[in-house]
């Protein structure tokens, strides 16, 4: 084995374009001057990997040969970003790539632009285990992320001249994808369907089917560690290509019907799943890779071994399950060790516990999965007799420990009846060793809210693990010149793998040399959004306006309504001329976000913040004042290139819905202040930045509780709100008049409707406290260095937001493992 390969900085520019040029030559087989800039990114990209390929070796030989532990990071989404830029700085080559491209002709940012963000992920999980598995590699942790390689992302979001949401496929393999490698040979078996039967006193699953599943490797690229991890993405393809006997009654379609039932498994992330066909297709999908993965781990660890010693699995790797998709995994264990195996049940079950743990990300009761059993049944049968034969076992052990028959009978994992069901959740919970929620405000409300029946048996399942995202990507390569200050400021670079090394900034927001130059830092990024903007969307964005940004997936809870009304209030006050628009922080308002594709309310919101912006960026009353702008398809790169631009992000979810954020990190990381309500992991971030550095507004979780018990969305109290405040109605009307729809009043009559007689997420509740902050915002930002100190002090005590941080905590509460040596 080689040695593990330090960043290669001996590498000359020269000799790296050397590389790619023979890149070039053999593997496109193009000469340099016919190459494109594609070309030259894949020719790139291939060059890179060599330089990884030993110590991604390296570091397999060692995970398995040696006596730590891995992780396997199961996880339905995997928003890895580009790679090229990431890739580079890992491997230690951006310099001899800036050199490369002079020599040999090209702008760096053109072949940069050449690669086709993958999109196999939704929004905040996704990109989470992104981060997590580049901590991961960062700290030297040997570590496995398992998931699909879909053949389409999530969709590719444009808008209408109407500006409703349409959603277009994201093929993302329309070229040549130069990270993943392809291989057949360690191809996996996923069986389906059929029927359990009898044999030898034996339960033996007799599948009716089975897709093959056909694992395309990542490198993942520790930073400055010499260690490459690796994210296996598995395709899933059919064993039967083609029926030939179907052909030959010249049935042709029919002949690949088998093909393309199969191959639809790994086609899309996540499908509808409002038809059964849909939820059908879903679980196949969780069962492929999680069943794909495990099978591959006991080869990983036992190589060539037929009878290995599965005892020993949870001291080889530990499965982390990312949300409920991942958790049929529970039961195909337990499968695996009996059937396959031949361990008792109490074996299986002792193994299963210690080598599962479970993440949930969420408070809203619809996104804890919960199968019928009857699909499971149709689908799994073995697994669904298992999971029954789980339930009871847990019900004995409730019973035994005492529990109140009502209470054991709220916590059953498999329910009766005619609607019988799995409760995903409750399975994770009892199936592994560990529980954790992604902040602390969201662990304490899943012990004391969601999962409290469970927390108070089994209290020590319990943990919190606080989100973060990983420095590398989100302040190095996004926002070199601030990257650089902070260096400057430091001494060091030391910093981007040990992100609490912020702190000795504190000192420097008492400097105003340092002060200012931070924020001439935040004006250049300014100035090139505006021209990103104007290159990518054609926008014409004024770059000396505040820039205040709201970008995440769109949903009532997280309130972008909220935001909209605010930005209308606004509007109102300067038409009626209540405001002199003269009197106002001239502000430039971003929205970035996806609704999903059956999600109607989200969608009319989308329609009305894009119909907002028209009306406002044509009116000549509020130029240069106030302008909105609604980029499309909303993704890493735009957050790359937004957040480190932005002056306020916005924060500002109904408390007690948001299980973490973590764009809230990445924003006060790079200098954005927050407007945030007390809740996810704002609560946190505001403690350490310091409560005068952070726009508080808005009621608190238990207010929130308050306000239900009194009857807010069954009764219609939202109406009380708007009746007696002038603005929030005033707003409300101009929604409701046709403002923004030409006149048309019924546009968005559902909207203001469910803003009038429900509105679950309390908007017009937190109305005038959003107004009032937002105002105290205005009159801060006037004061240039006031604002620039506190950003200074948002980055300075954000180092804990780290997602390295939050891979020491799991190694150190959850996985008990830590870094190769
Ligand atoms: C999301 C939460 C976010 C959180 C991310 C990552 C799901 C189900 N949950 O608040 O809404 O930051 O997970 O933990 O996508």
């Amino acid at each position: 084995m080689t040695e593990i390969t330090a960043p290669k900085s001996s590498l000359t520019s020269g000799e790296f374009t050397d590389e790619i040029r023979e890149q070039l030559k053999y593997t496109q087989g193009v000469t340099p001057e016919q190459a494109t800039a594609a070309d030259v990114y894949v020719a790139t990209a291939a060059a890179v990997r060599r330089h990884l390929v030993d110590s991604w070796m390296k570091t397999q030989h060692d995970m398995v040969n040696g006596d730590t532990k891995a992780v396997g990071y199961l996880s339905a989404e995997f928003l890895m970003g580009k790679q090229l830029e990431n890739a580079l700085l890992n491997a230690g080559l951006t310099e001899q790539f800036e050199g490369a491209m002079k020599e040999l002709g090209f702008d760096t940012k053109d072949v940069i632009d050449a690669e086709y963000e993958p999109g196999l992920g939704n929004g905040g999980l996704g990109r989470l285990a992104a981060c997590y598995i580049d901590s991961l590699a960062s700290i030297g942790v040997p570590a496995f992320g398992y998931g699909i390689r879909y053949q389409y992302g999530i969709f590719k979001q444009e808008f209408d001249e109407n500006g409703k949401q349409i959603e277009t496929p994201d093929y993302w393999l329309v070229n040549e994808e130069p990270w993943g490698h392809v291989d057949y040979n360690r191809d996996q078996r996923v069986n389906f369907g059929g029927e359990v039967v009898e044999e030898n006193g034996k339960r033996v699953w007799k599948p009716a089917w089975a897709v093959r599943a056909v694992p395309c490797d990542y490198m993942v690229p520790g930073y400055k560690s010499g260690r490459v991890n690796t994210l296996r993405l598995w395709t899933a393809k059919s064993y039967d290509e083609f029926d030939l006997l179907t052909f030959n009654k010249s049935d042709y379609l029919d002949a690949v019907i088998p093909k393309v039932e199969a191959e639809n498994i790994s086609k899309i992330l996540y499908p509808e799943d409002s038809t059964p066909q849909g939820k059908k297709l879903r679980l196949e999908q969780q069962y492929f890779f999680v069943s794909a993965s495990i099978h591959d781990a006991i080869r990983v660890f036992y190589p060539g071994e037929k009878n290995p010693d599965l005892t020993t699995l949870p001291n080889k790797i530990v499965f982390q399950l990312n949300d409920t998709h991942p958790v049929i995994g529970i039961p195909e264990l337990m499968r695996v060790l009996i059937d396959e195996y031949g361990y008792d049940w109490d074996t299986a079950w002792s193994i299963t516990n210690k080598t599962f743990n479970y993440t949930c990300h969420t408070l809203l009761p619809e996104a804890l999965e919960v199968w019928p059993a009857s699909l499971i049944g149709e689908l799994l049968p073995r697994h669904l007799e298992i999971i029954k034969k789980i339930n009871e076992q847990f019900m004995a052990e409730l019973k035994a420990k005492g529990v109140a028959d009502d209470q054991i009978e709220r916590m059953r994992i498999y329910t009766d009846g005619k609607d019988a069901s799995v409760r995903m959740a409750y399975l994770a919970t009892y199936g592994g060793s560990y529980v954790n929620g992604v902040a602390e405000l969201h662990s304490e409300l899943l012990k004391d809210v969601t999962l409290k029946d469970f927390s108070s048996v089994y209290p020590d399942k319990f943990t919190n693990v606080t989100n973060g995202v990983t420095p590398r990507r989100f302040i190095k390569l996004a926002n070199p010149r601030m990257s650089d200050l902070i260096t400057e400021g430091l001494g060091t670079d030391a910093w981007l793998s040990d992100l609490e090394q912020l702190k000795g900034l504190i000192p420097l927001a008492d400097d105003p040399e340092f002060v200012k130059k931070f924020a001439a830092v935040k004006q250049a990024n300014k100035n090139d959004f505006a021209a990103f903007a104007k290159r990518k969307y054609g926008f014409d964005i004024d770059p000396n306006t505040m820039f205040n940004t709201m970008i995440k997936r769109l949903h009532e809870y997280k309130r972008q309504a909220l935001k909209i009304l605010a930005v209308i209030a606004t509007y109102a006050d300067i038409k009626s001329g209540k405001v002199d628009p003269d009197t106002l922080v001239p502000r430039t308002v971003f929205f970035g976000a996806k609704a999903a594709p059956g999600y109607y309310l989200a969608k009319q919101t989308i329609q009305l913040i894009n119909n907002v912006a028209r009306v406002i960026n044509n009116d000549p009353a509020t130029k240069g004042k106030l302008h909105v702008y609604f980029p499309w398809n909303y993704n890493i790169e735009l957050a790359q290139n937004l957040i480190p631009a932005t002056d306020l992000d916005e924060q500002i979810s109904q408390a007690g819905k948001e299980a973490s954020g973590t764009g809230n990190m990445k924003f006060a990381l790079n200098g954005a202040l927050t407007v945030g309500t007390l809740d996810g992991a704002n609560v946190e971030i505001r403690e350490r930045v310091g409560a005068e550095n952070f726009f508080l507004f808005g009621m608190t979780e238990p207010e929130v509780s308050a306000l239900y018990a009194k009857g807010y969305d069954t009764k219609g109290l939202s109406r009380e709100y708007y009746e007696k405040d002038p603005q929030l109605k005033q707003a409300i009307d101009m929604v409701a008049d046709g403002t923004f729809s030409d006149g048309d009043k019924d546009t968005y009559k559902d909207l203001v409707n469910d803003w009038l007689n429900k509105d679950y997420f309390m908007t017009l509740a937190d109305f005038r406290a959003y107004m009032d902050i937002q105002a105290e915002i205005e009159e801060t930002y006037r004061d240039p260095m006031k604002w620039a100190r506190m950003a200074v002090l948002n980055v300075a005590n954000s180092g804990y937001f780290s997602s390295d941080r939050s891979i020491e905590d799991y190694l150190e509460r959850i996985w008990h493992t830590g870094a190769l040596k």
